[in-house]
């Protein structure tokens, strides 16, 4: 055989094993000697049934994503599973860890499917951009039923064990050796003469389907698409399961995969998927990682208790310090009522809920996160009051604890030069909500010990967050450039751009929502504080906010919100106030088209991550386009702001940059020297390093 399959034998039961490490994904080099070994044991005689089992911590977890974009090289995966369903004798999948995409579709051609009690198993090629490409659109539905199916691999969140046997995905679930439970059960079937049909020929979850609902649940996924083609794929594949002959659906299947896989917004999601790896991988691999069992969060208000939550959801016991007993009963009732929320959904148990309170212990005395590991703090944006707790936490923190700052924007250096150990101060920046959002940049000051920095940026995984290592400056990576998206919003309105055609143009481009919406939304005084802070000024958005409209939470800013709603209702006053501030300024009011409003708001925001990337505050630029799709919803079937300028084209993207720079003499639109490097070699990786 060969290092990455081999085959055993349990009796009459072949025992094919797949060992690719670290995740037996399905390269070239697993699909030759598979195919091989299938062939081999369907038309041996002592062999009575097979069981596909794989080594180490999962089960197949998909097609080897590194492979797409190259020559496919056969046999492919609709191959070895084409084969898997000619073999006449019993074939079982024991699936441990996750069954993933090619993974699962593997799973799905064989007869049988058994798991241990801890697995996951999903189709989520969605997220890649891509549909199942290995028949899981049509041998799924077939198993669980069109719906379960449409629902899985549109979001492609893969399901538990236990709701996989109750949909019929799995025939058995095991605790314990679960390969020899799988020889088993496989012998079983062998002895017992159960019958088994190909997963391919088994109809009877597709008879009597009803398509309208079918079709009514698809237009309901359709609308979160925003824009990406694959959900609607998807969608498509799995319908066609229902109304065409099997053989027809796979081909069509086929040909919706090859359309997806070679297109830039799948190029842009698998971008993404490794920009996200790569970013949590700090150098040296081999730094021994300090050990964090207690955390301690100072401030109990949104971000604190978000923070707490976070890491009380990451299994830690949280120690929530505030200034008051008043101010800390307050927060952690805000905490519970959180866990109620979830629960009420049905997104968390009652038993987790409780499990996850019982981690929290509340106080009102510095000397209480004395045996806390890290402490992180989430006080009031203020430089003075930031050094005043970290002078405290100074005075209280045991040896080698790290000493977190949750700061949006603070010079981290200023904050660690308060403490005695500079070299335990970090800054880990979460974003609102901090128990949702899944961002963390980590902010490595210029004494933060690299082990300090390795354990962070752990934890960050540990917590479900995608860390992001950036340097120090106003804003770190992310708002430094929503700083420079948003410079010229005020200057667009003047003359004459509205906010909701702005918004438009920015939801049009896959945003979840425009600059103006998410102002209102996060409060306007959040800019407006930092703007006062920084002696800078907004005519527009500063008057609002002297008028008291902070937005929603006022029920009015850029937008109205009628009675409460969340609705966004144009705003009348907004408009006479800006063709009042206009006229002030002697500005005519004109037309301005959307191509404009991309070049005065995304352009400036790429020439920003230019120069954070030449100012090495940003290892690569990869790193940038994972703060932006995890910090701020930038489309990831644009793959982020600098792999769409890939897409854009860097010419196009300087040009527009040059006209604006002449005709305003604006610094945002001084053409960074790196981008013009990257303009003429067609990569940041050449020229980022
Ligand atoms: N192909 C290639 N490399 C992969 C990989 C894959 N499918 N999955 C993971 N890796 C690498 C990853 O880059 C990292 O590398 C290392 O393995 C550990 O991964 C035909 C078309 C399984 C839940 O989308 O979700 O099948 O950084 O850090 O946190 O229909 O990996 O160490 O060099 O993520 O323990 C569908 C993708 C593919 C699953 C484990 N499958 N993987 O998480 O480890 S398309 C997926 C994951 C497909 C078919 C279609 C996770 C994981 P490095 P990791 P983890």
């Amino acid at each position: 055989m060969s290092n990455f399959v081999s085959v055993t034998r349990e009796g009459g039961v072949a025992v094919v094993t797949i060992d690719n490490p670290p995740v037996n994904a399905l390269s070239f080099h697993v699909r030759e000697p598979l195919m091989q070994a299938l062939v081999l044991l369907r038309d041996e005689p002592d062999v009575a049934a097979i069981v596909i089992a794989c080594a180490g911590r999962t089960f197949v977890a998909g097609a080897d994503i590194t492979e797409f974009g190259k020559p496919v090289q056969q046999p492919d995966l609709r191959a070895i599973i084409a084969v898997l369903e000619t073999i006449a004798k019993p074939t079982v999948a024991a699936i441990h860890g996750t069954a993933l995409g090619g993974g699962l579709e593997l799973a799905l051609g064989c007869h049988f499917r058994v798991a241990d009690t801890g697995a996951r198993l999903g189709l989520p090629e969605v997220k890649l951009g891509l549909l199942p490409g290995g028949g899981g659109t049509v041998r799924l539905p077939r198993l669980v039923g069109p719906l379960k199916a449409l629902n899985m691999i549109v979001s492609g969140t893969p399901i538990d064990a236990a709701e996989a046997l109750a949909a019929g995905l799995v025939d058995a679930v095991f605790d314990g050796d679960l390969v020899a439970q799988a020889v088993r059960f496989a012998s079983e079937m062998v002895t017992g003469g159960e019958p088994f049909t190909p997963v391919c020929d088994r109809n009877d979850r597709l008879a009597g389907a009803d398509l309208a609902a079918f079709d009514k649940q698809a237009a309901e996924l359709a609308k979160k698409a925003r824009g990406l083609e694959a959900p609607i794929a998807c969608a498509q594949s799995v319908r066609n399961a229902i109304t065409l002959p099997f053989d027809e659906a796979l081909a069509v299947e086929r040909e919706l995969f090859v359309k997806l896989v070679g297109g830039d917004q799948s190029r842009a999601q698998r971008h993404l998927f490794f920009a996200e790896r790569e970013a949590a991988k700090i150098p040296g691999k081999d730094i021994v990682r300090r050990r964090i069992a207690r955390v301690g969060v100072i401030g109990a208000g949104t971000m604190g208790g978000g923070i707490a939550m976070a890491f009380a959801n990451g299994g830690y016991p949280v120690t929530l310090l505030e200034t008051s007993r008043e101010a800390l009963e307050r927060g952690l009732a805000t905490i519970e009522k959180n866990y109620a929320v979830s629960v009420a959904r049905g997104s968390l148990s009652e038993d987790a809920k409780r499990q996850r309170l019982d981690l929290f212990k509340g106080s009102t005395d510095y000397g209480d996160l004395a045996d806390c590991d890290l402490i992180i703090e989430a006080v009031f944006e203020e430089m003075a009051v930031k050094r005043e707790v970290f002078g405290r936490l100074d005075a209280v923190a045991k040896s080698r604890a790290i000493l977190a700052t949750n700061t949006s924007y603070l010079d981290v250096n200023e904050i660690a030069a308060s403490t005695s150990r500079p070299q335990d101060v970090v800054g880990m920046h979460f974003f609102s909500p901090a128990n949702v959002m899944k961002l963390l940049e980590i902010v490595r000051a210029e004494r933060t010990a690299p082990d300090a920095l390795a354990t962070a940026v752990e934890l960050a995984r540990r917590i479900g967050k995608v860390p992001v290592v950036v340097g120090v400056c106003h804003g770190f990576v992310g708002n430094r450039m929503l700083a420079a998206r948003g410079s010229e919003s005020e200057a667009l309105l003047l003359e004459g751009a509205t906010p909701q055609q702005i918004d438009q143009v920015f939801t049009d481009f896959g945003w979840p929502m425009g600059p103006f919406q998410m102002g209102d939304l996060a409060g306007l005084d959040i800019g407006w504080r930092n703007r006062k802070a920084r002696g800078q000024t907004a005519a527009i958005a500063d008057t609002l906010c002297e008028q008291g409209h902070f937005g929603q939470k006022t029920g009015s800013g850029f937008y109205r919100y009628e009675n409460g709603s969340r609705t966004p209702a144009p705003n009348p006053e907004v408009e006479a106030l800006i063709r009042d501030k206009a006229a002030e300024k002697g500005i005519a009011p004109r037309a301005i088209g959307t191509e404009e409003i991309i070049e005065r708001t995304l352009y400036p925001m790429i020439n920003e991550g230019a120069k954070i990337l030449e100012e090495k505050i940003a290892a690569r630029a990869s790193d940038i386009d994972v703060v932006w799709v995890n910090g701020y919803g930038f489309p990831v079937g644009k793959g982020g702001p600098m792999f769409w300028a890939g897409l854009e084209g860097g010419d196009k993207i300087i040009g527009r940059l040059d006209h604006w720079h002449e005709r305003t003499g604006k610094d945002i639109f001084r053409v960074a020297p790196l981008l013009r490097q990257m303009a003429a070699s067609g990569s940041w990786e050449d020229v980022a390093s």
